[in-house]
This record gives C-alpha cells, sequence and structure tokens, in this order.
C-alpha cells in the first residue's frame, strides 16, 4: 500500500545535495535515457501509464508524444511549480527535500521532447525553495548534467528557474506562459495547445513538478514495475498530502487506488475525540466527500465514480467541529480574490457566491437563497473561460448537495448554528 520512491531520502541528512542523491542512484536514470533514442524515452513513459500528478491526469507520455518532430522551431519544457490550490502542498516539500529528482527528470524529459530549453516555474512567495533550487541547478551543471553536451551525448539543456508574482490563476497553464514571458499571466484559448503553440508560440510541454520527478524512477525501475503499483487506468504511487482535522498531518507516499481509511491510520486518524464530517480529495477545486467516503478508491477513476475528482491528491480534512457553509465562504472568497477578472461569469459569479454565503453566516440571508446561489453556480459552471471558474463552483455544489440540512438550520437560526465560527468570522 505504502511506498518510498519519491520520499525515499527524505529524511536523510542534506537530502538535498547531489552527494545525498547520487549515493541514492542519482542521475543513472539520465545516463540510461541518453543511450536511448527520444522516441523510446517517450514510449517507456507512454507504456508505464503515468498521468499527470497536477490536478487533471493526462497521460504523460501521450502529451510529450504530441510535440511535432522535425519543425524546425525551438522545443520547450516548462515545470509548473506555481503550487497555490488550497491544501496542496506535496511540491514544495518534494523540492526542498530532493530538487535533484526534478532536475533529472527535466533534462530527461528535455531530451525526449528535443528541447534545449526548460523553465521552472515557482511561486515567488516560496523563497526556500527558489534558493534550494538555483542551488541545485548549478550543483547539476557544474557536474555535466545540465549545460553543453551532457555526459558527452550531445544533447545540450539549460534549466531557468522563474519566480512567479504570486497569482493562483498563473498555475493554470497558458496563463503561466504568457506569465513567464512577461504579460500579464490571463488564460489563453485552447487550442491551440501548448504542445503546438505554447511559449514564444512554439511546442511547449507543460508539466507539474511531481510528474516530472517520477519519471527517473520509470527509467531506472521500468514501466512494469510502474504498472505493478496502482490500477490499470491509474497506475504507479503518489503523494498523497493530509491536512486540517488529522493527528499527524503531512505528506504520504502510497500506490494509486489507496484510501483515505488506509491514510488515516497511517496518520493517526483523525483528531482524538472527533469524528470525521466532510474533506476534499484533491484541494479545493474537487467536490467535497463526506464519512461515506472512506473507502474510496483514491485514483482517478474511483474518486470519479464517488462524483469528484482526484485533483491533486490534497486531502483536508474537517471534524464535526466545522460549518460547511463557513468552510465554503473562506473557498469562495480565495476564488473571487484569485479569479483574473478576463470573463464575465466567473468574475461576477465568485463575487455573488461570497456575497450570499456571508449573508447566511450572518443570518442575513432570505428563504430562497441557497437557490440563487445554485443558480449563480449553474451561470457559471461550463460557461467560464478557464478552469477556475467550475473549481469556484464545486465546493459549493458538493456541500449543498451533501449538508443541505446545515445550510437550511442557517436559515431557521438566522446565522451560523457554531458560535465560536461565527464571532470569528464578523468579529
Ligand atoms: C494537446 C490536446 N494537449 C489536453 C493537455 C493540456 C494540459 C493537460 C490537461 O487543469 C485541473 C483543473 C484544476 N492536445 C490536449 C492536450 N491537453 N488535451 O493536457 O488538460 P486539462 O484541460 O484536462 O486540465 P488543466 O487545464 O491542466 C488542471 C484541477 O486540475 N486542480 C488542480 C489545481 C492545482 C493547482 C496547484 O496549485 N498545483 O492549482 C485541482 O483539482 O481545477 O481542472 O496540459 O494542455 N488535445
Ligand atoms: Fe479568469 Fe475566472 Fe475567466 Fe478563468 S474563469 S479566465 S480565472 S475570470
Amino acid at each position: 500500500m505504502t511506498a518510498a520512491v519519491l520520499t525515499r531520502m527524505w529524511d536523510e541528512p542534506e537530502s538535498w545535495t547531489l552527494a545525498t542523491y547520487r549515493r541514492h542512484g542519482g542521475y543513472r536514470a539520465l545516463a540510461q535515457a541518453l543511450a536511448m533514442t527520444p522516441d523510446d524515452v517517450i514510449a517507456l513513459v507512454k507504456d508505464s501509464g503515468l498521468r499527470g500528478r497536477g490536478g487533471a491526469g493526462f497521460p504523460t507520455g501521450v502529451k510529450w508524444g504530441f510535440i511535432p518532430q522535425g519543425d524546425g522551431k525551438p522545443h520547450y519544457l516548462v515545470v509548473n511549480a506555481d503550487e497555490s490550490e488550497p491544501g496542496t502542498c506535496k511540491d514544495v516539500p518534494l523540492l526542498l527535500a530532493n530538487p535533484h529528482e526534478l532536475i533529472e527528470g527535466a533534462a530527461i524529459a528535455a531530451y525526449a521532447i528535443r528541447a534545449e530549453r526548460a523553465f521552472i516555474y515557482v511561486r515567488g512567495e516560496v523563497v526556500a525553495v527558489l534558493r534550494r533550487l538555483h542551488a541545485a541547478v548549478a550543483e547539476a551543471r557544474e557536474a555535466g548534467y545540465l549545460g553543453e553536451n551532457i555526459l558527452g551525448s550531445g544533447f545540450s539543456l539549460d534549466i531557468m528557474v522563474h519566480a512567479g508574482a504570486g497569482a493562483y490563476i498563473c498555475g493554470e497553464e497558458t496563463a503561466l506562459l504568457d506569465s513567464l514571458e512577461g504579460r500579464r499571466g490571463q488564460p489563453r484559448l485552447r487550442p491551440p495547445f501548448p504542445a503546438t503553440a505554447g511559449l514564444y508560440a512554439c511546442p511547449t510541454v507543460v508539466n507539474n513538478v511531481e510528474t516530472i520527478a517520477s519519471v527517473p524512477a520509470i527509467l531506472r525501475d521500468g514501466a512494469k514495475w510502474f504498472r505493478s503499483m496502482g490500477s490499470e487506468k491509474s497506475p504507479g504511487f503518489t503523494l498523497y498530502s493530509l491536512s486540517g482535522h488529522v493527528t499527524r498531518p503531512g505528506q504520504y507516499e502510497a500506490e494509486l487506488g489507496v484510501t483515505l481509511r488506509d491514510l488515516l491510520t497511517l496518520a493517526g486518524g483523525v483528531r482524538r475525540g472527533h469524528r470525521l464530517k466532510f474533506w476534499t480529495p484533491g484541494g479545493s477545486s474537487t467536490p467535497i466527500l463526506t464519512d461515506e467516503h472512506l473507502d474510496v478508491p483514491l485514483d482517478y477513476e474511483g474518486v470519479a465514480a464517488a462524483g469528484s475528482m482526484l485533483g491533486t491528491k490534497a486531502l483536508q480534512i474537517f471534524d464535526e467541529t466545522t460549518c460547511v457553509v463557513r468552510a465554503v465562504l473562506r473557498w469562495s472568497q480565495f476564488y473571487e480574490h484569485e479569479s483574473c477578472g478576463k470573463c464575465t461569469p466567473c468574475r461576477e459569479g465568485t463575487f455573488w457566491m461570497v456575497r450570499i454565503l456571508e449573508e447566511l453566516e450572518r443570518g442575513t440571508a432570505g428563504a430562497d437563497d441557497v437557490d440563487k446561489l445554485l443558480d449563480v453556480c449553474a451561470s457559471v459552471a461550463g460557461r467560464s473561460f478557464c478552469a477556475l471558474g467550475d473549481a469556484a463552483t464545486s465546493p459549493i455544489v458538493s456541500s449543498v448537495t451533501h449538508f443541505r440540512d446545515e445550510y437550511s438550520e442557517h436559515l431557521r437560526l438566522g446565522g451560523c448554528p457554531f458560535p465560536a465560527e461565527r464571532s470569528v468570522l464578523f468579529s
């Protein structure tokens, strides 16, 4: 059930150095890849069934295979390290503990798609990650794993570490590319997808940190080994992040398909004396689930069958002391703040979501306001320019589905039935 691939050296002293990484077989996979043809590397990653770990689960090898060959244009690899989905906290620890796993993966990916430039777009606030990445890239360059003619293969690669300016929308791949080009980060129309017209209108692969960091292990141990974990459609291992009302919050590496019940056992359960009320499988953008879903397999298909999405595997745990309306209000305030304003449904809709939820918490909502809230969500979902609009509706619609009674209780009592929460919010 558990796995120790990405996390295998996290507890070592100075786990982030090249010396430690080499002791654990670091950069062997790059040498293996450079002895193969780029197409064979893509085929291996396709065979492994690795799927994108940034939220959407798109097959990684298939994405790499979209990059046109012999087109005469530069190709780019962009690593999305702009982690900011509420509850999502796996890429930062991975980058702090072992930046070389990402750098080796990036070198392999760049070789496969025939890119000579790669960018790592990091959330600017996490200065510790920026420093660690800069140092690791310098170490790798010094050792000949980056730069000209890597390991005598004829392949050259430079990696640029770029600090973002702290906008959630810049985690959306096309907004990230606009930001990287020096413009205000706002989503572009897709298609064309970045694979055909991405950075500077050239073929570009955009992958999440964890996706790229999973690649060296696939080169080292093979597609069959990777497929021996997880399920047919969701193979391999991954990082599950547990936060909130749990005894031991943190990163838990496990095969895809474990259940929340399994993970809670590892994490010491819901905090003592309390019971599970609701949780997110993959950050606030994924519809909430309840204690009825403890045995849902946490893979792409299992979570979808339960009416949600695996997303970033950010499991935020809430016990019975939490007001679901207030939790949803906090997430909605986040989406209102982070909406880039480009399209009307999301810009206006997120504003009204927050206003109605505030009225419910404050006790000034009208009898039909829960239905009004659902109407606003229906005007946003599927009608917005990018996934942020849809995401903003997820916690609202799912919480009304599972906890309509609690919304009704707010109306009946004229405000939040959780007095402590009420005072925190409106003091
Ligand atoms: C070429 C095609 N490429 C799809 C590529 C596309 C992208 C990938 C997935 O959103 C979700 C979002 C968040 N030719 C292609 C193609 N591609 N068709 O495949 O695309 P897509 O549109 O399915 O998803 P996306 O736009 O990447 C990601 C959800 O993840 N999420 C994650 C949030 C995470 C953070 C964070 O802090 N790390 O923000 C959580 O649930 O809501 O739905 O590369 O180009 N025909
Ligand atoms: Fe911007 Fe929201 Fe529209 Fe996305 S859905 S383009 S974040 S306004």
